[in-house]
């Protein structure tokens, strides 16, 4: 690094001082705060990502969201070239420079951090970031902010892609860097013609109901609704509505992903008229899904189809087509068999992990947090992950990808016979098993981090003594299942149970959070 270089990086910090008595992390799914304290973070990360696409001669993304949070808070994350999250290796550089006090330690830690990972600023391939951002009013100087640390970095240059969803940017990111076309018509020209694709492969003959072909959309009052009203006119035979756009509503408030999953009633603007219609919620930034249905007008209950019941439905789909290629010895003769793997974290309805295992499928548990469900999947010829709040999708190797490239003509011959459609309603989806009754909490205490977990958060191992007593309420119910872990995007410590009964699982969550109270300290406890 040259001294034109560090001083542009002491003068530009210095517009930007972090704030007092705050400890960031990068947590989940990035860094998530109030957004009035964000500035400064922000700004660091614009440093940060202006030299992974340095170090890794790529397009790198920077999304400002705070997804399914409150709307006055706001947060940042980074995206890999691959169109991934942050390598899980830069984050602790991500947490020092966040936290570093002053202009000069924060020089210090990029210089030795540019030294360890050989990072070269001689200009033959600048870095290249490309930026998006959600709805939050807060949105738009906080991008000023990451433009400013972007360009700390000589020779850096920001893109503004302006207000996207989550997977928008992370699509772009990637698109960018194999030199294909990233625009947003190019986005949704490739989603409404790989649905196009989907439908010339149901067999003839068979058709989806006519009330099959309508879906509610709950937008959470966010950047879903508008970017889903873009897509929907290419989106031939499926009858598009969509609620909460945010003109009226307030952000993740009563409506969208994360409430409808854990609430599991319906939110605003639905009501009555909507019993029996299939109906879906987005989150903040778009990239949760979660089905419901509303089974009696005499109630605000819904029957939910959550991130579980889809990894199902894709589990189940995948397993049969995958056997239907094993027909005749196919696989066998080239000696290649394509290993399947569904990943879970401990938050998966345990009716939904005893389906999966009923089939013969192979679970891998991770904890909370795409990028280690992503991880995880990426070690398997067809991955499948999903939390239950609705992220999820599925990866395939480019062995097995180029395996079927190579079979592709004799795969043709048959592929009327692989594709069953299977006219499956709603209903029929969300009855291939019942979900055990859950309830989940969250509890403010003094410091969440005391909280450590193991065995993907299915174990408080600190402080001392917090699962014995876990344990011993467990002890108390039939079916009973309960974790508690620290939130990685809130504030909280989160509290997760299961048992037969709701009132058994209510009272369970209720017992646990108070125990986290005791042990933990309480700042004042809420439901959910
Ligand atoms: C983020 C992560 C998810 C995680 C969720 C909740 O989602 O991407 O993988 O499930 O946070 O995390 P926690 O329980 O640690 O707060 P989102 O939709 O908020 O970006």
């Amino acid at each position: 690094m040259n001294d034109h270089q560090k001083s542009l990086i002491l003068s530009s910090s210095s517009q930007f001082p972090p704030p007092q008595g705050v400890k960031l992390s990068y947590g989940t799914s990035g860094f998530r705060a109030d957004a009035s304290i964000l500035q400064s973070t922000v700004f660091r990360v614009g440093i940060l990502a202006a030299l992974r696409s340095l170090r890794t001669q790529s397009v790198i993304g920077l999304m400002i969201t705070a997804s399914h949070n409150q709307v006055s808070d706001n947060g940042i994350k980074v995206g890999d070239p691959s169109g991934g999250m942050l390598t899980q290796d830069w984050e602790p550089f991500a947490d020092s420079i966040a936290n570093a006090p002053t202009p000069q330690e924060l020089l210090q830690l990029v210089e030795e951090f540019v030294a360890k990972e050989g990072i070269r600023f001689d200009g033959s391939r600048p870095a290249k970031v490309l930026l998006g951002r959600d709805t939050r009013p807060s949105g738009d100087s906080l991008l000023e902010a990451a433009k400013q640390g972007i360009s700390s970095i000589v020779g850096a240059s920001a893109v503004d892609m302006g207000i996207v969803t989550t997977p928008q940017l992370h699509w772009m990111v990637r698109a960018k860097n194999k030199g294909l076309k990233a625009a947003e018509l190019d986005y949704f020209e490739q989603l409404s013609s790989s649905y196009r694709c989907l439908l010339d492969l149901i067999p003839n003959g068979s058709k989806v109901e006519k009330a099959e072909n309508k879906l509610v959309v709950d937008g959470a009052n966010g950047v879903g609704s508008e970017k889903l009203e873009g897509l929907k006119k290419s989106l031939d035979g499926l009858d598009i509505e969509i609620r909460n756009t945010g003109k009226e509503g307030v952000l993740n408030e009563g409506v969208g992903a994360d409430f409808v999953q854990k609430e599991k009633i319906l939110p605003q603007e639905f009501g009555p008229k909507d019993v029996g219609i299939r109906c879906a919620s987005l989150d903040g930034d778009a990239d949760r899904l979660v089905y419901f249905t509303l089974p009696s007008e005499s109630s605000s209950k819904i029957d939910l189809v959550d991130g579980d019941k889809i990894l199902t439905l894709f589990a189940v789909f995948i397993k049969e087509q995958l056997s239907i290629l094993t027909e005749g010895g196919q696989m066998v003769e080239d000696g290649y068999h394509a290993r399947l793997g569904v990943i879970q974290t401990a938050y998966a309805n345990g009716a939904s992990t005893n389906y999966l295992r009923q089939l013969g499928l192979e679970i891998a548990l991770t904890p909370t947090g795409v990028k280690y469900l992503h991880e995880k999947a990426a070690e398997y010829d067809v991955g499948i992950y999903f939390e239950a709040n609705g992220h999820g999708t599925i990866l395939f190797s480019d062995h097995f990808l180029s395996w079927l490239e190579a079979k592709n003509n004799e795969l043709a011959s048959r592929s009327k016979a692989i594709l069953i459609h299977k006219g499956w309603s709603i209903c029929k989806w969300n009855g291939l098993y019942q979900d055990l009754p859950s309830r989940q909490l969250k509890v403010k205490v003094i410091d969440r981090t005391a909280v450590v977990t193991e065995n993907a958060e299915t174990i408080a191992v600190k402080p001392p003594g917090i699962q014995e007593a876990i344990n011993a309420e467990i002890a108390k119910y039939p079916c009973g299942r309960c974790f508690i872990r620290p939130s990685g995007t809130e504030d909280v410590v989160r509290v997760y149970a299961e048992a037969s009964t709701q009132e058994a699982a209510d009272s369970l969550a209720n017992s646990v959070a108070k125990i986290a109270d005791q042990f933990l300290g309480s700042r004042s406890s809420s439901s959910v």
